[in-house]
């Protein structure tokens, strides 16, 4: 499976736990004025300023709706799948007029579904039609990251369906009564140094009253994902109130950011989200905050810059980002073979947000020790490492499935 290797990959990493320098995280819980946080009502106060944290020196403002918002079903198939499932695509167009910016939505839900049915949301990398070999899905028009099979000059062609079949399950999904709900992530932001110039940090910038710097990348993405939740409030077969939010490493960044600011997503899942996502910023071990912002300065506000060569200055640390998202569950995914993303430091992430998920009498993660290899481990917090390289593959799938099985008592089947 192809995946994007930046130049900084290259660069030398340290790999070796003896020479993590010594650091101290910032306590969750402790308020501006010294004091400490000691129940679910004073948190909601320290989550916002958390929150606003995180927009200040890492992932910028996030903008609310736009105004205008236009939801237009393009196409509706209820034979999808062998007769399986229904599908949908729906243009969410970010503004009154037909000709504003949109993103595609391509929607699938089970067709015995007798009632509203829980929902995977997610971006993907390479366009829809990527997802699965359905003939039906719409191939995206913009900017492609070139290197799967069927993209050529950043355009995709239909030698691309189905390129990324593996990392969705999507038959897996609808046979066990979950819809999927998904969409291209170059729709908001083309993902390199000069996207922000076509995508919405420019051409919604009047709409939404932002300057494309004051916000990032990540940003734009988690605020599409934010736009697709809006969608799928509006649309009966889907229980709105159990959307499972998923993404794999940058998407998984944008994931965390999304559920951070937007609580209507139930359950966040981050695949392999490494630095910038669930991974301790303070654990020089991989990726660093350094590397991550050379090599991709626009996923990021220019604040975050100001911490390239002391991660321990920066008043936040990732476990923060992920006890934003308490008491909803949360599941943590690492894989052996992604050094780079440190495991060890997305397990960490996640330990140290169980001091906020204890305020709500939620257990948070309940280990001490990193699991072994393939031993999920958690109930509101869970967290495994897999066996295997930096990917979401179908055990991945099979344990966010289990753990949304769990946490929304069983789809509607
Ligand atoms: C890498 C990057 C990681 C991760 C990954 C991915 O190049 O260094 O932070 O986001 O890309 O998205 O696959």
């Amino acid at each position: 499976n192809f995946c994007f290797l930046p130049a900084s990959a290259q660069m030398p990493a340290n790999y070796d736990e003896d020479k993590i320098k010594p650091y101290q995280l910032p306590d969750p819980l402790r308020m501006e004025n010294g004091k400490t946080v000691t129940s679910s009502k004073q948190w909601e106060k320290q989550r916002i300023a958390i929150l606003n944290l995180f927009k200040t020196h890492v992932y910028g403002a996030m903008p609310g709706k736009v105004a205008g918002l236009t939801f237009r079903t393009l196409s509706v198939d209820s034979m999808a799948l062998d007769g399986k499932a229904i599908r949908k695509q729906i243009a969410v167009i970010f503004g009154k007029d037909a000709n504003s910016p949109k993103m595609e939505v391509l929607l699938y839900l089970p067709v015995e579904a007798k009632s509203p049915v829980p929902v995977f949301a997610g971006l993907n990398f390479y366009g829809n039609q990527t997802v699965h070999t359905d003939p039906g899905i719409n191939l995206p028009t913009g900017w492609i990251a070139n290197g799967p099979t069927g993209v050529e000059n950043n355009i995709a062609n239909v030698a691309s369906r189905g390129f990324q079949t593996e990392r969705w399950q999507l038959e897996e999904l609808i046979s066990r009564g979950y819809g999927l709900a998904t969409a291209y992530y170059g729709d908001l932001e083309p993902d390199h140094a000069e996207g922000w110039k076509t995508g919405i940090r420019t051409t919604l910038a009047k709409s939404l009253g932002l300057q494309a710097q004051e916000w990032s990348a990540i940003g734009a993405w988690a605020w599409g994902l934010s736009r697709m939740m809006d969608y799928l409030e509006t649309e009966p077969l889907v229980n709105a109130r159990q959307v499972a939010l998923t993404g794999h490493s940058r998407l998984g960044k944008a994931a965390l950011w999304a559920a951070a600011n937007d609580t209507r997503f139930a359950i966040v899942i981050s695949n392999n989200s490494g630095e910038g996502g669930a991974a301790l910023a303070r654990r020089n071990y991989g990726e660093t905050v350094e590397v991550i912002n050379t090599s991709f300065p626009h996923w990021f506000v220019a604040k975050f810059k100001e911490y390239n060569k002391d991660p321990n200055q920066l008043p936040v640390d990732q476990h923060m980002l992920l006890a934003l998202m308490a008491p909803r569950p949360l599941y943590v995914a690492s894989a052996v073979e992604d050094q780079w993303a440190d495991p060890k430091g997305e397990f960490l992430g996640a330990k140290h947000a169980e001091p906020v998920y204890q305020l709500f009498n939620k257990k948070g993660l309940g280990v001490v020790q990193m699991p072994d290899v393939n031993q999920p481990v958690g109930d509101v917090v869970a967290y495994h490492i897999r066996s295997g390289k930096h990917d979401i593959n179908a055990y991945d799938w099979q344990q966010y499935l289990n753990f949304a099985d769990r946490h929304f008592n069983n789809p509607a089947k």
